[in-house]
């Protein structure tokens, strides 16, 4: 393009930009990408650097005070987003022994992975569950929902939520409670006992689209990949991998998140696989690494790291490991978006 003409099209742009226009041609090829581009990069969190500062906001402030005594995950690439991927929110929270996060309700779904500590609970709408290592509890959109600790240790756990989807969609509401608990209304486990188990009350008609189970206990789950690792015939992409799903309509638990469990068997070399939901992923057992494109990340429990969209990535297994991890992956199948790549270039 000769200087004359490229001066009379930035004169256009310029003249047309008061009346709030812009010219697509100037704009297409950034907004329709032949590929998913994302400010999202590889990351890893470790907990031994988490905990001793996390543990610091425990004689900093109470749980009371800062209402979630949580620090989040923040993506090097987003910041100041409080994002960990474009799409998901993640955190590390703290509640020391006594203390009680208030009652809230939100927009926003969230899901508790636990990393440290038993004894603590989640209250959903009065239904308290309690938690131990590598147990999954839900707290589904628009249910109220306080934390307390009765046990003699601080309590560890990853917060996972959708607030970029909620954000991104304008429709944030909440709320607090008058009380700082919900009254403990429904005896502790119920959702477990009733729909957790194989079973339904017959007739049951569900009031949303997440799990009617709160709790995922990790020793079910657990059991569920060893017995699998021990018929053997691994995926070549992911090891044993199961998906936590919404028993009455065998759908993901949530959905607006994933979640998944994975075992990698000692010494498992994952085959080259590519994804369009990017991935958070948090360790359970075992340490290893993964290959994200050219980045190597090293890990261990309890240590959390993100693999960005359409990312080549491989995870080598040190020894027996199992990860648990989530993403956007639903919210995108629902939308027809979901792309897979399974490496057969
Ligand atoms: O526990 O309700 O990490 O509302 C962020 C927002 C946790 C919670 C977070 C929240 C919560």
């Amino acid at each position: 393009m000769d200087d004359a003409r490229k001066a009379e099209l930035d004169g256009y742009s310029e003249k047309i930009s008061g009346d709030n226009l812009v010219p697509l041609w100037e704009r297409l090829k950034t907004l329709v990408t032949p590929e998913p581009v994302s400010a999202c990069q590889p990351h890893l969190w470790k907990y031994d650097d988490i905990r001793p500062v996390l543990l610091e906001a425990g004689s900093l402030l109470t749980a009371k005070e800062a209402e979630r005594r949580v620090l989040i995950l923040e993506n090097p690439g987003m910041a100041g987003e409080s994002k960990i991927t474009t799409s998901l929110y993640a955190g590390i929270q703290l509640i020391m022994p006594g203390e009680i996060a208030p009652a809230h309700r939100h927009s926003q779904a969230a899901f508790r992975f636990i990393l440290e500590g038993s004894g603590a609970y989640t209250a959903v709408d009065g239904e308290k569950s309690y938690m131990s290592k590598g147990d999954l509890i839900l707290t589904p959109s628009g249910r109220w929902h306080d934390h307390g600790n009765e046990s003699e240790e601080p309590t560890f756990w990853l917060d996972g939520l959708d607030i970029p989807i909620v954000q991104f969609l304008d429709a944030s509401f909440m709320e607090h409670h008058s009380e700082d608990e919900h009254p403990h209304v429904r005896k502790d486990g119920d959702s477990v006992a009733r729909y957790g188990n194989g079973l339904m009350p017959i007739d049951f008609i569900p009031v949303s689209n997440t799990s009617p189970v709160m709790k995922y206990p990790y020793d079910r789950t657990r059991e569920s990949l060893i017995t699998m690792k021990e018929a053997g015939g691994p995926d070549p992409c992911h090891g044993y991998k199961l998906m936590y799903v919404n028993p009455v309509d065998g759908k993901s638990a949530m959905p607006t998140m994933g979640a998944f469990m994975q075992l990698l068997p000692s010494g498992f070399e994952t085959a080259s696989y590519r994804s369009t939901d990017a991935t958070v992923y948090s360790v359970v057992e075992g340490s290893g690494k993964t290959r994200i494109g050219d980045k190597e990340i090293n890990w261990k429990p309890n240590d959390t790291f993100v693999v960005p969209s359409w990312h080549y990535h491989q995870h080598f297994a040190g020894e027996d490991c199992i990860l648990f991890s989530y993403s956007d992956r639903p919210v995108q199948q629902a939308l027809g978006l979901w792309r897979e790549d399974r490496g057969n270039r």
